[in-house]
Parts: structure tokens; C-alpha cells; sequence
């Protein structure tokens, strides 16, 4: 199963410790296409050189050969907010993470109020690995 992770990286990298974490746990299960995104240093090294046209189309690609999303989206994102409603428009089912603890900034209600969506409020990466592993187990 390939799995492709949307997380903020232009939007902020505050919670970068979080996507890496949570990525490595998934690629413990799945292949994730996008293990970059948990990368510390994605933004001073850049992309190996890609302009962003090529970023841009080589995600594209992925999030179309993907067999499903998991989107980090505690930390709003431009590019994950297109990465979900594309994900959606090419039917793919899509898991929506967003850490609620001492957060002041509520959810986009286009998330929360998406019922495509299956969207998980947590309070600890423990509770978030169990619910991405249900995700995943439904899909197969
Ligand atoms: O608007 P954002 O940059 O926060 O959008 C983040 C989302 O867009 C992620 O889920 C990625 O899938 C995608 N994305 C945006 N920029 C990149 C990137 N390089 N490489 C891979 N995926 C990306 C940008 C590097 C740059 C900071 C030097």
C-alpha cells in the first residue's frame, strides 16, 4: 500500500519533529511516498534542486498513485489544503490529523466540516498511531 503524507512545510515546520515521527512509524507499515516531509532540514537544502514546477508536478503524480492520504494539518498549510481537496476530486480516502491540545486556532471548518474526511483530534502520538493503523486496516 503507498500512502502519500501532506504536512506543512512553507505553512511552518514547528511540528516537524511530530511528522517525522509520525512518518517513520507509518513507513513501518506502508510505503509512504512523501518521507521528505517529516525531513529537518527540507528547507535549507530544498528539494535536490527542483524548480517548483517539478515539485509541483511530481506530487501531483504521487498523490494520483496514491492508494490513500494522511494529512498532519494542526499547522495550516496552502499546499496541504490543495493536496486534501485534489485528494479528494481523484477519490482517495483521506485521514485528517489535527493535534486540539492547547491549541487556540480552531480547525478549518472546509476539514471538520468535510464528512470525506475522516478526521482525528488528538492529544498524544500514541492515540494518533492507533487510529492511523485502523485507517489503514480498513483499506485492506
Ligand atoms: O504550502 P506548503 O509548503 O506548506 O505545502 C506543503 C505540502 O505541499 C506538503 O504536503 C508537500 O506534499 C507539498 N510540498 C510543498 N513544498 C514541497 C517540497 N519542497 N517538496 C515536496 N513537497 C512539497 C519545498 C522545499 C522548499 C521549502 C525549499
Amino acid at each position: 500500500m503507498k500512502v502519500y503524507f501532506a504536512a506543512s512545510i512553507r505553512g511552518g515546520r514547528k511540528d516537524q519533529n511530530k511528522y517525522h515521527e509520525l512518518i517513520r512509524f507509518l513507513s513501518s507499515k506502508v510505503e509512504v511516498l512523501t518521507e521528505h516531509v517529516g525531513d529537518a532540514g527540507i528547507e535549507e537544502i530544498g528539494e535536490q534542486d527542483l524548480s517548483d514546477k517539478e515539485i509541483y508536478q511530481r506530487d501531483l503524480e504521487w498523490l494520483e498513485s496514491a492508494d490513500a492520504v494522511i494529512a498532519e494539518v494542526t499547522n495550516p498549510s496552502l499546499g496541504v489544503g490543495y493536496e486534501l481537496g485534489m485528494a479528494e476530486k481523484f477519490g482517495k480516502p483521506i485521514l485528517c490529523l489535527y493535534e486540539d491540545s492547547n491549541n487556540k486556532r480552531k480547525l478549518s471548518a472546509m476539514v471538520s466540516g468535510n464528512l470525506k474526511f475522516r478526521t482525528f483530534h488528538y492529544h498524544d502520538l500514541d492515540h494518533t498511531k492507533e487510529e492511523i493503523l485502523s485507517f489503514i486496516n480498513s483499506l485492506s
